[in-house]
């Protein structure tokens, strides 16, 4: 079947009326991987019908550039669903938030704010080693028994968002962390079992068990960040934050979702990229040996990392960036929406059509990638072993809709794995299995969980015998 597109046609799944191309798209497989498997079938780019809703669902860097850099712009608007709606009062925040003026202002406002703890700043620079050396002591206390390390990162994530937002950091065992966990939890839980409502949503007037967990973890949400933000309006005046921007439009309402997305973006994100490294790590010891011996040469036992070791450590951000290609959070990116009439690849396009930007399959794109299911952080280092990035390579999206939080992340992905691949030896607990690396896709793409077994590495003598060390180091 095609769709036509002006006066061009583009390959498109069957439909029926009212269910769309749904009957299509049942599949036992994530969708990041029914969208890559469709595309081996119908092209780089073709159309589906979710529900009523004209879809264009793009698997290939040239048109991936086109959307979000070339016609950026055009294509910079966001669908109107159910659950984001209930997650964001309608869109009062910046990822689901249809583009706008006030969009525009609100992303400018949050992104300097971000900026003025980039790079360069020692503040949050401070923030982020505290805690990943709050982190470390943790796991050292644990005394090389083994653990699950998603809810110990979590703790650690979370309060380098709260000292930035609200100059406060949660101690172990803190009930309100342990509430924030949890609702966030069944925050990602229930969003991503949303999706039949996002097509449909007229099924909002029946009885949905999720949505209702959903509203119910909102509304906590909502009253804890509430109560927090007015605890710290004493401080506000002192602060260069977005909670003193002076913005007319900009409403107690976007402070709070601006807030809240903070924390819900700032934490899924980064801990499970770092879940992610510890487990392709667990699966390649090799490399670990590797990275370890880097570090102990760049930076030895004395003192903690620093980002200005980054561009002495080009093995560990290698391994960082390989993790992103292999396993990116956010495979499909969030939606984007044609705000009017244009085109791609020469095809026209109407206002109001959806993108799904699969950047699963160009991570994975064989053309651009050599056997792109291996684990090889090589790829990202040229024959001298410097840091190399090839233009596949897009884990933040591109244009006006890049992640806010790119900065922040990359800094706290090099600090916190740098600290603990310093301090720690990370290995199967004995008897225990691999971690699996499938993953399941939620609202970002996380592993299963699965335990590890932290050893001090003062303990260890560390040798790296593979030849990766031998040209790179
Ligand atoms: C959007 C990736 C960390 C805040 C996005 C998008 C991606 C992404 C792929 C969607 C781009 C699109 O739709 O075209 C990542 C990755 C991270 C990370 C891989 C870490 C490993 C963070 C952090 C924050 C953050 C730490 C904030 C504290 C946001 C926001 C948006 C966004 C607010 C929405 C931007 C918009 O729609 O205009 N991120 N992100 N992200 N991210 Fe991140
Ligand atoms: C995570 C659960 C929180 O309770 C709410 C929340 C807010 C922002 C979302 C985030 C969740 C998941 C990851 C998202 C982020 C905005 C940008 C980021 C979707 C749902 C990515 C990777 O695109």
């Amino acid at each position: 079947l095609r769709c036509m597109l002006g006066r061009r046609s583009v390959p498109c799944l069957p439909r029926v009326p009212v269910l769309g191309s749904l009957l299509h798209l049942r599949s036992s497989l994530p969708p990041h991987l029914l969208l890559t498997q469709l595309s081996h079938r119908y092209g780089p780019l073709f159309g589906l019908y979710a529900g009523p809703h004209f879809t264009l669902v793009v698997s290939e860097i040239g048109l991936v550039r086109e959307v979000l850099l070339q016609r950026g712009r055009e294509f910079a608007g966001r669908p109107k669903m159910v659950t984001t709606d209930v997650l964001t009062q309608g869109g009062k925040d910046i990822a689901f938030a249809d583009y706008s003026p006030l969009w525009k202002s609100h992303r400018r406002l949050v992104h300097n704010s971000f900026t003025l703890f980039g790079e360069g700043s020692g503040k949050l620079h401070t923030i982020v080693q505290e805690a990943a050396d709050d982190l470390c002591e943790e796991l050292q206390s644990c005394r090389g028994q083994s653990s699950d390390l998603s809810p110990v990162l979590m703790r650690a994530v979370t309060n380098v968002i709260c000292r930035l937002v609200f100059s406060s950091s949660y101690q172990r065992n803190d009930p309100e962390l342990l509430t924030v966990m949890d609702y966030n939890d069944s925050i990602v839980q229930t969003i991503a079992r949303g999706g039949l409502v996002d097509i449909f949503p007229w099924l909002r007037i029946f009885p949905n068990k999720d949505l209702k967990k959903l509203k119910q973890c909102v509304s906590v949400r909502d009253q804890l960040l509430h109560r927090k933000l007015l605890e710290h309006k004493v401080h506000r005046k002192k602060c260069n934050c977005i909670f003193s921007s002076g913005e007319d439009d900009i409403t107690e309402d976007h402070v709070l979702m601006t807030a809240a997305e903070a924390f819900g973006a700032g934490v899924e994100t980064t801990s499970t990229t770092l879940l992610w490294t510890i487990a392709f790590l667990l699966h390649h010891p090799q490399v670990q040996e590797c990275v370890h011996s880097e570090l102990d040469e760049c930076v030895g036992q004395a003192r903690a990392p620093s980002l200005s070791d980054r561009s002495h450590l080009p093995l560990l951000d290698a391994v960082l960036c390989e993790v992103m290609r292999i396993r990116p959070v956010s495979p499909v990116l969030i939606p984007h929406v044609a705000m009017q009439d244009t085109s791609l690849g020469g095809h026209s396009v109407p206002k109001g059509t959806r993108v799904l930007v699969n950047m699963w399959a160009i991570h994975h794109d064989p053309k651009h990638w050599d056997e792109p299911e291996q684990f090889s952080p090589e790829r990202f280092l040229d024959s001298s072993g410097r840091r190399v990035t090839p233009s596949s390579f897009l884990p933040f999206g591109a244009g006006p809709r890049v992640c806010v939080g790119e900065s922040l992340a990359r800094i706290e992905l090099f600090l916190f794995a740098s600290r603990l691949l310093q301090r720690f030896h990370f290995s199967v607990p004995p008897g225990a299995s691999l971690p699996e690396l499938q993953g399941r896709f939620g609202v970002v793409l996380q592993p299963q969980s699965y335990s590890v077994t932290p050893v001090a590495a003062h303990s260890l003598r560390r040798t790296c015998s593979s030849t990766l060390a031998q040209t790179h180091l």
